[in-house]
């Protein structure tokens, strides 16, 4: 409510926003986490909370008039229409070099992720948090989150046999011809559910083709792992439709918090003041580094350090697609659920999950995502003339990252005596590599704040989402995120509160 006092306010309820809102929680402190999306928890007309991928509708994008999907074209045709402007589910963010996919919503990214939860090797990880002692990660914090966000493997024995993974095996038989290694990925998704999916004796859902814009039944979003522990605390009040704007330290101590409710046209209905003795910045990477970046130049919190809004990263993501011999098909029904990948981290810089293309048709082709080791980090800065957050990502900084899937996918082209398909991402375009779905940094752990996420420069402001993470995981980020938060957010409650 305007003018309330509370003794911490969380910013996004994401995967940093809800781990810092349980476990402030749980350790006694009352918590406002403030939202800008909505709750989805309501049907619509259609009886269903989410729309499916196959029929976007108002409730698939955040604040646009027409879709802006991911896969722009098919078989050369454009797909996207026109929508109703809604408060919906994934923002397509564009800035000048790249469109940064994003959720909105309580549960943030977990409302639209593919819900693959990895875990990086060992190996990798101190080129990831170079700061973080590996040994408390992986004895203690990964174990942590796995079991927080209720991880779990494909069975491979029904792997073998289900239709809906027929592109995965096909993935994977390509894969090992040409001499790379395919793992299982593990996921969130409810296996069983899926496998009665498979049977046909529950509603669909992965096997309806819902992904992007939410998913109904099966899949362990935020909405079904933390964020009912939450509520089970009492202690949390979650504001959904309310963005906060600014931020800046209150005469009496303690932070003054602005935030804006929204209707669902986006439309601001009331400004709200809150003061908060603590304040979590978990807004995303690029949410965060967006309000930091802004709060330090428009003079709210000047004493921000000069690192805020730099080491921004996009995983090292790209997209592209290989269309199969007539005697290699992928399938018409695709668990929109991703389970494998191909590992070339070591040899190549890149690690690919063989994705699905749930069409509802046979394609023949076989699509991936590739997150790669790409070296290039832009930053955030103000815009004084738009008042508005630009990041300096260029278009060319991608081509690492197609080299780099390159040395996966030109041998198994080479190997099949297969091409690449052009007709996903325009008209004769092989890459997707104008957006992405894995932005990390911006306000990255022991340069933007201490080693726990202490931002410099005021005591009891903490970042702790993915703005700590220096660019790249290896592997999909939400696990990363979900064990780095529980690690800060232990130390913080020991010895901040
Ligand atoms: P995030 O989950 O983005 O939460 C931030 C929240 O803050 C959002 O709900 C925002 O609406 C909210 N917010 C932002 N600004 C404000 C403000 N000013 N006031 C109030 N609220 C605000 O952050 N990762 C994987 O590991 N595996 C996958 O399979 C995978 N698939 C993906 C597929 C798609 C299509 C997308 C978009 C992402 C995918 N990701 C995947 C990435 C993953 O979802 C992402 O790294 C995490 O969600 C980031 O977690 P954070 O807590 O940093």
């Amino acid at each position: 409510a305007d003018g309330a006092r509370v003794p911490a306010l969380v910013i996004g309820s994401g995967y940093g926003g809800s781990v810092a809102a349980l476990r402030l929680a749980q350790a006694g402190v009352d918590v406002q986490l403030v939202e800008m999306g909505m709750a989805w928890d309501t049907p619509g007309a259609d009886g269903k909370i989410f729309a499916n991928t196959t029929s976007p509708d108002q409730r698939s994008f955040w604040l646009r008039t027409r879709t802006k999907q991911p896969l722009s074209n098919f078989l050369g045709f454009p797909i996207d229409k026109d929508i109703p402007r809604y408060t919906g589910i994934l923002d397509a963010e564009e800035f000048g070099g790249i469109v940064v996919y994003q959720g909105r919503g309580v549960g943030g990214g977990s409302l639209v992720n593919g819900g693959m939860a990895v875990t990086p090797k060992r190996e990798n990880f101190g080129a990831i948090l170079p700061t973080v002692d590996p040994g408390e990660m992986y004895d203690t914090y990964y174990p942590r989150a796995n079991a927080g966000l209720g991880v779990g493997l494909v069975d491979p024995a029904w792997f073998d046999s289900a239709d809906c993974y027929q592109y995965a095996r096909v993935g994977r038989k390509q894969a090992q011809r040409s001499g790379f290694p395919f793992v299982f990925v593990p996921d969130v998704y409810d296996w069983a559910y899926m496998q009665q999916e498979q049977a046909g004796t529950v509603p669909r859902s992965a096997l309806a083709g819902e992904i992007l814009y939410g998913n109904n039944y099966g899949k362990k979003s935020l909405q079904k792992t933390y964020l009912p522990r939450i509520a089970a605390t009492g202690r949390v009040t979650v504001s959904p439709l309310h963005r906060v704007t600014t931020v800046t330290p209150a005469s009496g101590g303690g932070y003054t918090v602005v935030v804006e409710q929204l209707d669902t046209s986006g439309a601001v209905t009331a400004t709200k003041s809150v003061t908060a003795d603590k304040v979590f910045f978990a807004a995303g990477s690029v949410g965060t580094s967006k309000l930091l970046v802004k709060l330090k130049a428009t003079g709210a919190l000047p004493n921000l350090g000069d690192e805020v809004g730099k080491g921004w990263g996009d995983n090292g993501n790209v997209m592209c697609g290989r269309a199969n011999h007539i005697w290699d098909p992928t399938g018409s029904l695709q668990s929109s659920i991703p389970c494998g990948g191909i590992d070339n981290w070591a040899a190549g810089g890149a690690f690919a999950e063989v994705a699905p293309l749930p069409t509802g048709i046979e394609t023949w082709a076989s699509f991936y995502l590739s997150i790669t080791k790409n070296p290039n980090r832009a930053q955030f800065s103000w815009n004084p003339a738009t008042r508005s957050v630009d990041l300096n990502w260029q278009p060319a900084w991608k081509q690492p990252s197609i080299d780099m899937a390159k040395s996966i996918f030109d041998r198994i082209n080479a190997k099949e005596g297969t091409i690449y398909r052009t007709d996903l991402f325009g008209t004769y375009k092989i890459w997707g590599d104008h957006l992405t779905y894995h932005p990390l940094g911006g306000a990255v752990l022991g340069k933007a704040t201490d080693n726990y996420g202490r931002l410099a420069g005021y005591q009891g402001l903490y970042a702790i989402d993915g703005s700590l993470i220096p660019g790249n995981t290896s592997v999909n980020p939400f696990v990363t995120i979900t064990a780095l938060a529980e690690r800060n957010i232990e130390k913080i409650i020991a010895t901040d509160f």
